[in-house]
């Protein structure tokens, strides 16, 4: 077999397997900002089937630009415990009750985390619908932003998942989707309101739920859905809401487990 044959023959078999591996998903997080990336973290470290399926080609959502692309980013106690967890470097702004960390050292320690924890990071993908059971989000409709981007009319795939995660930032385009497509969900997307970072801050975790069967939102999706501010370059609500949506994940998925062993 010649080298270049190898090489393919390579990246179809262990692709393959890959792929194989994602069908059936504890939880499927749309979106690879902060807050898609915490919320897989905290799933995956409990040995969940947990994957996070990111349009562009890199991870990181917003955070890479920092503040008006000066490299840094702020985080307010007491977001700043998550972050030590992933190794963050934090420096003390001197009078204040926050820190600021670099934006490139924030999501690459955090797609490191996650990744250590098990979650698997697909990059290039869209997540461009749902699949629905009866009354239920059953899964993600997916296919190649490359191929969403040239418009070309090809069919997408579906996988299937225990739960979903809307962490798609400002546009919410899954909550959307959902509420969109499917009247009888009567889902109310209220939009993202304008900057007032003390308020927008404190709602997220509030906005922080379940908002169907199945469909949970985190970070600005969920300011988003429910029609709270922007906040600016502060993401400690972000990291905090990141963790809030894996551990109500986890709580329900230990009620269901516990309700299949009744
Ligand atoms: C696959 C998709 C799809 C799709 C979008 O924008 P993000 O960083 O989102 P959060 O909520 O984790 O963090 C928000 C923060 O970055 C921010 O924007 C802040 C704090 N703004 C305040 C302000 O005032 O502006 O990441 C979302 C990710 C991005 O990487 C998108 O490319 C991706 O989701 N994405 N991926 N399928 N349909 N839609």
């Amino acid at each position: 077999m010649e080298l270049e044959e190898r090489i393919t023959k390579a990246i179809f078999d262990t692709s393959h397997k890959y792929f194989g591996e994602l069908l059936h998903l504890d939880v499927a997080v749309c979106g690879g900002g902060p807050s898609g990336l915490i919320t897989a973290k905290y799933l995956a470290e409990k040995n969940l089937n947990v994957a996070i399926f990111e349009r562009n080609l890199s991870f990181g959502g917003g955070i890479w630009g920092g503040g008006m692309g000066y490299p840094m980013i702020v985080i307010e106690k007491p977001a700043d415990e998550i972050l030590r967890e992933f190794d963050i470097k934090l420096v003390p702004v001197e009078g204040m009750n926050f820190y600021t960390a670099n934006s490139v050292e924030v999501p690459a320690k955090l797609a490191t985390g996650a990744i250590n924890a098990g979650a698997k990071i697909l990059t290039g993908i869209f997540v461009n619908d749902l699949v629905l059971r009866e009354g239920k989000v059953a899964g993600i409709v997916i296919n190649s932003y490359a191929i969403e981007k040239a418009n070309f009319h090809v069919d997408p795939l579906a996988l299937m998942a225990k739960y979903v995660v809307d962490a798609t930032g400002h546009e919410a385009y899954v909550a959307n989707i959902l509420a969109r497509k499917n009247s009888e969900a009567n889902i109310k997307i209220y939009g993202e309101k304008s900057m007032w970072a003390e308020e927008g801050e404190r709602d997220l975790l509030d906005n922080t739920k379940e908002i169907y069967p199945g469909l949970f939102v985190t970070g600005m999706a969920a300011n988003a859905v429910y029609g709270s501010y922007r906040m600016g370059a502060i993401f400690g609500g972000m990291f905090l809401s990141g963790k809030k949506c894996a551990e109500e994940i986890l709580k329900k998925l230990d009620k269901n487990e516990k309700n299949l062993f009744r």
